[in-house]
């Protein structure tokens, strides 16, 4: 019979990969798994409470929360208030970043940037919603951490994760030494290692896109959408096309099919409808760590410098295939829509001015 490892056992198992690590992110972890069976129990239960349906406020992005929406932020919250590892949580659901001043917190290394629930609007109908984090390193060294401690870019995340409410529960996460799935037990409440090592296959046959809003895409995305429609057996064309509306199901399908997931720039987001902080990064973390790539069209989406918390980024994520095969229709036909491209380097940054020779 084969032996269950639970995310506790795990943790503390890889905790041995990072020798000076005194267990902090470990911890960190293990009390994000533990706000994630909590949020869990009211998801699977959401049919059935008075809890469902809107909370009547709306969050800084002028959406309507869902009642579960604000369970979920205030319980991640909690759980990373009072496991002390952490000094600063931003999430999607609060127009500022919330400090955590507490004499043991104020001086945590961390900093989790998390999407509570994503995916809410799925809540109603029954399909999978999820959580997403993403962790830093505080670059400050002592008093209260700030926004610049907070506006990284994704290549600096220590780890990153989601946790899927779909038919099972899962959690999913990197610590930049590959992917790793859980999924819940319910009959013992524990994340049994499941799904090892995840690797996203190099070619997929499956695009997620929300093709209702085709008259508004970029030309380059129209182009990729008539290329996965069109017939040639060499390439096992026409692709297939699943659409969840919930980042996550999408994505981690794709995780383990193949495939790819877009959210390109529309009329009515120009700059792209997901957050680079809570989305974009942590999902492009995971899927790079299990080989696949993440892009906004034209950049690796761990390269932008982020210069606001709740800043918007155009998303192309999958199968590293089929991610360069958008790529290279974007510079070709939407050369415009290079939103997050890096500045030009002077000639004094390139050292070419009176530099070496
Ligand atoms: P949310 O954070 O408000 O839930 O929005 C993110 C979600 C993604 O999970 C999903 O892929 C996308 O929005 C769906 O958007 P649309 O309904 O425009 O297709
Ligand atoms: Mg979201």
């Amino acid at each position: 019979m084969a032996v269950i490892k639970t995310l506790g056992q795990f943790i503390i198992e890889k905790q041995a990969d990072f020798p000076y690590a005194k267990g902090e992110l470990s911890r960190l972890l293990r009390d994000i798994g533990i706000a994630a069976k909590i949020v869990n129990r009211e998801v699977n239960k959401a049919g059935l409470a008075e809890i469902l349906g809107d909370a009547g406020t709306v969050n800084v992005q002028g959406e309507d929360q869902k009642k579960l929406d604000v369970f979920a932020n205030m319980q991640f919250i909690s759980a990373l208030t009072s496991g002390g590892e952490c000094c600063i949580v931003a999430t999607e659901e609060e127009d500022e970043f919330v400090p955590i001043d507490s004499p043991v917190s104020k001086n945590a290394k961390y900093i989790v940037c998390i999407d509570p629930l994503d995916g809410s609007s799925n809540i109603d109908v029954n399909a999978a919603v999820g959580t997403i984090f993403s962790i830093l390193r505080r670059k400050s060294v002592e008093g209260m951490a700030t926004l610049e401690d907070v506006l990284q870019k994704g290549t600096e995340q220590v780890a990153a994760g989601y946790v899927i409410y779909g038919s099972s529960t899962m959690m999913v996460y990197t610590t930049g030494k590959g992917v790793n799935g859980f999924t819940l037990d319910p009959s013992i409440g524990e994340f049994c290692l499941s799904h090892p090592d995840l690797k996203v296959p190099e070619e997929g046959y499956i695009y997620s896109i929300n093709e209702g809003n085709y008259v508004h895409f970029p030309e380059g995305v129209k182009k990729y959408l008539k290329y996965a429609q069109a017939e040639d057996a060499a390439t096992n064309r026409p692709y297939t096309s699943r659409y969840i509306g919930s980042m996550i199901g999408d994505v981690h399908r794709n995780l383990i099919k193949g495939g790819i997931y877009m959210y390109p720039t529309t009329s009515s987001s120009p700059k792209g409808k997901l957050r680079l902080m809570y989305e974009g990064n942590p999902m492009a973390f995971i899927i790079e760590q299990a080989g696949g790539t993440a892009s906004d069209g034209f950049n690796r989406i761990m390269d932008i410098v982020p210069t606001e918390l709740h800043q918007r980024v155009p998303v192309f994520i999958g199968s590293k295939k089929m991610v360069d095969k958008i790529e290279e229709l974007m510079k070709e036909y939407s050369p415009e829509n290079n939103l997050n491209a890096p500045a030009e380097k002077t000639l004094e940054q390139l050292n070419i001015v009176g530099g070496i020779d």
